[in-house]
């Protein structure tokens, strides 16, 4: 069978690396890109893209009827930051978004559907050290309910009409291709273009704020070997907890001092997105992902910084 994949939130910054890897594995016209928002320049000159809304559904149903999708990503959501700016979107982009898609896979018979969490979907009551799969989950972002709540009707889909979708909960994606989408930890990311252009860069979340973090080639890769795994060895239905690397902004700005010796790091004040860095765990425990899927990074922060800083600079 000839794989005929959609991605939908394709211009985000997942979106834009899982498209051009997808297209490396399955070929350039068997990955549909589709957005809201006209493409790059290299995605849409390497395959087909289309203007979609994933809120509405004729458009949706369209390109389920044109393609015959084997394999359906649904990328598109409004993340931490700009979900608490425009709750009310954020819930119905994440939340009538992912139910469409799961309605049109079981009308169409879609092989497989691939749709993210977020470690967001823990909360301050989690346990914040190796957080478990299991767990009490008190998201207090419209991000982290609304992923939480996605995640419930990922796993009754799969239950009720046996619909094979698959899930992770992202950490802090870290890459230099695409721009942050509005979350809490682009500061990650934020950091080593200002290392590189300034010197110096203003921290919105202060200096013991450690996060679960990875970088976007290992983030790509286990998406991937997560939709490539057996069926039968996929036990988590509501979404894999996934971790790379944890640190805190004094523990990265030290990595690139390395680099750039000359790098200083200074704090903004009560900037939002501090309360929800501090409602999220400090790292996750992946063993099921690791049991089950032989999930294994390859990027610790050392990897990372001289990547980012190497792409970069070009
Ligand atoms: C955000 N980058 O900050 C996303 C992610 C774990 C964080 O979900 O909202």
């Amino acid at each position: 069978m000839v794989e005929k994949i959609v991605v939908l939130g394709s211009n985000g910054q997942i979106g834009t690396e899982l498209v051009t890897a997808l297209r490396k594995v399955y070929g350039e016209l068997n990955v549909v890109a589709c957005d809201i928002r006209r493409p790059d320049y290299d995605i849409k000159n390497s395959g087909p893209f289309e203007f979609v809304n994933v809120l509405e559904k004729d458009t949706l149903n369209s390109i389920f009827q044109k393609y015959k999708p084997t394999q359906v990503y649904l990328l598109a959501a409004l993340l931490s930051a700009t979900g608490e700016q425009n709750p009310k979107l954020a819930w119905d982009l994440n939340m009538n978004g992912l139910l469409n898609i799961l309605d049109l896979a079981i009308t169409y018979q879609t092989a497989k559907v691939y749709w993210p969490s977020s470690i967001a979907v823990f909360g301050p009551n989690s346990p914040k050290d190796n957080t478990p799969q299991y767990c009490v989950m008190d998201p207090n972002t419209v991000y982290g309910i609304s992923k939480l709540a996605g995640e419930r009707w990922c796993e009754y889909y799969h239950q009720k009409y046996n619909l094979d979708v698959r899930s992770i909960r992202y950490p802090g994606l870290i890459s230099w291709k695409a721009a942050p989408g509005g979350g809490t930890t682009d500061y990650a990311i934020h950091i080593f273009h200002d290392a590189l252009k300034k010197g110096t860069y203003a921290s919105f979340l202060n200096a013991a704020t450690e996060l679960p973090m990875m970088y976007m080639d290992d983030a790509i890769r286990g998406t991937i070997e997560l939709m490539d795994a057996d069926a039968s060895k996929i036990t988590i239905r509501s979404s894999y907890n996934f971790a790379g690397v944890s640190f805190t902004p004094e523990i990265l700005a030290a990595e690139i001092r390395k680099h750039i010796p000359e790098f200083t790091l200074t704090y903004t004040e009560n900037d939002p997105r501090q309360n929800i860095a501090d409602s999220w765990p400090r790292s996750i425990d992946d063993s099921f992902a690791i049991d089950e899927w032989a999930w294994k990074p390859e990027y610790d922060l050392s990897k990372l910084t001289i990547d980012m800083i190497k792409n970069l600079k070009k």
